[in-house]
């Protein structure tokens, strides 16, 4: 009886700890909305009465966004402490607290950082991964890796990297200045890695509708998988256009925030797979209903960075169509996801899989 009543009674959220972290990269990562040099993160703790805690992380792209994110997130303390350890019941609370407001941008970053280290701490609390608790189970998983925009040259050099470490594809930013630099880069890369591994291309939204209906004929005898971003990301009329000229599919999805976006850009018939991102999406509990939306669509869903969660939560989705692989943020994590010739593998993971290594963090601190 006594265990029964224990497992019953509602965990409760004591506080938070937010940290703020810049996390060198390794090599910079070009695209065509500029260079990335570094990722400015932050991490946050998530205390519960029964002593677990939850981790989790969110990238602010801009270092100028950093701080703000990070007191915004320690301003939401006050409405998450005292309530139960139940991801889907805060979320209710925080959107309806942030109605007037808006749950974009950074309000919807710090609502998906507690979101996320809510799920971290409740898988954690019942001793299984993200993946077991929310009923998936390990699959095998087609991963890619990021070519920069690195010119015909280094993007080969790249592709071929990938390739040998066995990932089954690579996803290259393009976006140049002409269409037959876009064509050249994509020509190098398939000499250098051969014709069974998938190539992406991403433009970061850098055309207008009308060079992206003209740049992607000229794509389309390539064997791409898809073409992504090519317009603004929030253009679902632009993205149409495109989707409706190019045979190759259109991809779309981190830059929306909330399932809502989702459900717009597919009424449009804006893009033809889709990739929401763990954090934009509106945390796990965003991306789980966006993957019942992308189900109910029949339409193949993929995940934008967040590696170690974004794996697990593939492994729920009826749909689930390819991982995005990116070691950025492995120098913070004391068991980042594990890769196998390429396929990541998602057995033995403890909650989200976000755990830290303490004197990398101590390091990184901003
Ligand atoms: C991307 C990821 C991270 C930083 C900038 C851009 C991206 C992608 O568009 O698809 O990986
Ligand atoms: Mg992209």
């Amino acid at each position: 009886m006594e265990s029964v009543i224990s497992a019953l009674a509602p965990i409760r959220i004591n506080g938070l700890r937010v940290r703020a972290v810049l996390v060198p990269l390794d090599t910079p990562h070009a695209t065509a909305a500029g260079v990335i040099t570094e990722s400015p993160l932050v991490l946050t703790d998530i205390h519960t009465d029964s002593g677990t805690v939850g981790h989790s992380i969110v990238f602010t792209y801009s270092q100028a966004a950093l701080k703000p994110t990070a007191d915004l997130i320690r301003n939401l303390e006050p409405l998450v402490s005292g309530e139960t350890l139940a991801p889907t019941a805060v979320e209710e609370k925080l959107a309806k607290r942030f109605r007037l407001l808006g749950t974009q941008g950074l309000v919807g970053i710090a609502i998906s950082a507690i979101d996320m280290a809510l799920w971290d701490a409740l898988a954690r609390h019942h001793g299984v991964s993200l993946m077991h608790l929310l009923g998936g189970a390990a699959r095998p998983l087609k991963a890619y890796g990021a070519v920069g925009y690195e010119g015909v040259d280094g993007a080969a050099k790249t592709a071929e990297a990938w390739a040998r470490q066995g990932f089954a594809g690579v996803k290259a930013k393009i976006g140049y200045p002409s269409v037959r630099e876009d064509l050249a880069v994509v020509r190098a890369i398939r000499s250098a890695i051969g014709p069974s591994m998938s190539i992406m291309v991403d433009y970061n939204q850098c055309l207008t509708p009308a060079e992206a209906v003209d740049r992607v004929r000229y794509l389309d005898d390539e064997g791409l998988t898809w073409v992504e971003e090519p317009t603004l990301a929030h253009d679902y009329v632009g993205h149409a256009a495109v989707a409706r000229a190019a045979a190759t599919a259109i991809q779309c999805g981190e830059n929306w925030w909330g399932v809502l976006d989702l459900q717009h850009a597919l009424d449009a018939g804006a893009s033809d797979y889709v990739m929401p991102e763990v954090m934009k999406i509106g945390g796990v509990t965003g991306w789980m209903r966006a993957a019942a939306l992308a189900h109910a669509r029949n339409v193949p869903v993929s995940t934008h960075l967040w590696p170690e969660v974004s794996a697990q939560l593939l492994c729920c989705a009826p749909t689930a169509h390819w991982l995005e692989y990116a070691a950025w943020w492995n120098p913070i994590l004391a068991e980042p996801l594990r890769i196998e010739k390429g396929v990541p593998v998602v057995d033995g993971m403890r909650g989200t899989g976000v755990e830290w290594n303490r004197a990398a963090i101590e390091r990184f601190a901003a």
